[in-house]
């Protein structure tokens, strides 16, 4: 298994540099040669994990895409993944890590134009962020309990995360480098969308290059609009792990796409699959999620042995001999689990393919082999889990197939996902 990985990494180094469609930011360049380049940067709460941050990354697209309506020509820069809470497989380096490694950059720029953070640097002339905000909301909440849109500078509510250096320029995590600085920070309490940040972003900061920090804080323009899952769309999976995905799948799933009737299009604005047009291998998929889940005693959330009788229980009804199960189950936990369903698929990835593809890309190749199942069942309210109801929606599978959740042992109203319908 580890030498088709490798194969499959040698495939990357070619991807990365082949222009397999016409990204928009080239196309960008002769019209609007009159523009100012404006660089966005953008992070995240520290502890949100990996899908959470997926989901801003939509938020900021969306921002990104009304900004360059009138104006500048802004340009998305993506913020390096590291450092997150559940990223905790020892020994591996998992800071610094550009999105090429996770998402196809090519995909992304057909959506919006967005470069790495390593690239911004040059374009730059140095690791300099010429005004960093921080979202908060509003101290005083929403005031008589209306809801209005509304940004103000603020003075900072939580103690700021960032600090003054001898030179009086500001220093903060910034992903990991350390030799990042800002020339300015300034807190604002924001409550709403997040392109009420526009007016802004082109009237009061006018620098360069502009960093909102707790970007969480603003919410989706349009959730599951036409924007929206565009952007969505565009977040195609890096090359070389739909490969060991596909791979794995052939391997230990008996699942192809020919047979499974699930084509892809690395082109994502030429993919268009009918509803209901995908089959799916010949296996359950399973996202189990545990750890903060279970901490918690959530009610939503079952007992290993009240996941495992579902899991047969959907096996039995749907005619399926084999099970596929992606969780973050802990080594008692997974010890138990293993005791539960012996039968069950997993990917566990060697010490060595695991440096290779670290926390993140495990993770995505979990949800691309869920996302190929015939049936899936998911964890209540889990991004990650959310995240394979999308890729099975751009796949073209029967929403039946797709939003199931488990339900805690004891829980009443067990309330299933929401189908959110693609929109061309
Ligand atoms: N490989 C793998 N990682 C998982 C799985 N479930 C959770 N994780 C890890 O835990 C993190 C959960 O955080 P997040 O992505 O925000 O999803 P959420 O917390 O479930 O909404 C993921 O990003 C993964 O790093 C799983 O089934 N497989
Ligand atoms: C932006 O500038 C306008 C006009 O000067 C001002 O009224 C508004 O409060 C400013 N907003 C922010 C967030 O600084
Ligand atoms: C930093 O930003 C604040 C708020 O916009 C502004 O009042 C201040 O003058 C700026 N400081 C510097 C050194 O540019
Ligand atoms: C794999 O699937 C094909 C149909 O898609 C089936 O004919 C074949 O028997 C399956 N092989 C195994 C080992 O289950
Ligand atoms: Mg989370």
């Amino acid at each position: 298994f580890f030498l088709s990985i490798f194969v499959a990494f040698a495939a990357l180094q070619t991807i990365q540099s082949e222009d397999v469609f016409s990204a928009s930011r080239t196309a960008s360049v002769s019209i609007s040669a009159a523009r100012d380049l404006r660089y966005l940067l953008y992070d995240v709460n520290p502890p949100e994990g990996f899908n959470l941050r997926r989901d801003v990354y939509i938020r900021m697209a969306s921002l990104v895409k009304t900004l360059r309506k009138e104006g500048d020509d802004w340009v998305l820069v993506l913020p390096p993944w590291g450092r997150l809470y559940h990223w905790q497989s020892p020994d591996i380096h998992q800071i610094r890590i550009p999105w090429g490694e996770f998402f196809s950059l090519t995909s992304l720029q057909a959506n919006v134009p967005v470069i790495e953070y390593e690239e911004f640097i040059a374009e730059n002339g140095g690791p300099f962020i010429d005004q960093v905000l921080v979202l908060q909301n509003y101290a005083e909440g929403w005031t008589d309990g209306k809801w209005e849109e509304k940004v103000d500078e603020r003075a900072c509510i939580e103690k700021l995360l960032y600090t003054k250096d001898k030179q009086g320029y500001y220093r903060g995590w910034f992903w990991g480098y350390e030799e990042t600085r800002a020339r300015n920070v300034t807190c604002l309490s924001a409550q709403g969308h997040a392109s009420i940040m526009a007016p802004v972003l082109q009237k009061n900061f006018t620098a360069v290059s502009v960093m909102l920090d707790r970007a969480e804080t603003l919410l989706h323009d349009h959730y599951a609009g036409k924007d929206y899952w565009n952007t969505r769309r565009s977040m195609v999976f890096a090359k070389h792990l739909r490969l060991i995905g596909d791979d794995f799948r052939a391997k230990y799933l008996n699942s192809t796409d020919d047979t499974d009737r699930t084509l892809y299009n690395e082109d994502w604005t030429r993919m268009k699959s009918k509803p209901g047009s995908a089959i799916g291998g010949p296996y359950l998929g399973v996202h189990l999620r545990r750890k903060d889940f279970i901490w918690g005693h959530r009610d939503d959330v079952p007992s290993l042995k009240g996941a495992a009788k579902k899991i047969r229980s959907m096996m039995k009804k749907h005619k399926l001999q084999t099970v596929f199960v992606a969780t973050d189950a802990d080594g008692e936990e997974l010890r138990e689990l293993k005791r539960l369903l012996p039968d069950m698929v997993r990917f566990e990835p060697s010490k060595e393919d695991l440096e290779l593809l670290r926390d993140g890309g495990v993770a995505i190749i979990d949800q691309w082999i869920c996302a190929h199942a015939r049936f899936f069942i998911g964890t209540s309210v889990s991004t990650f889990s959310f995240r394979i109801h999308e890729e099975r929606e751009i796949l073209g599978f029967d929403p039946k197939t797709t939003y199931n959740r488990f339900c805690g042992d004891s829980e009443k109203k067990c309330e299933q996902p929401t189908h959110w319908k693609i929109v061309y």
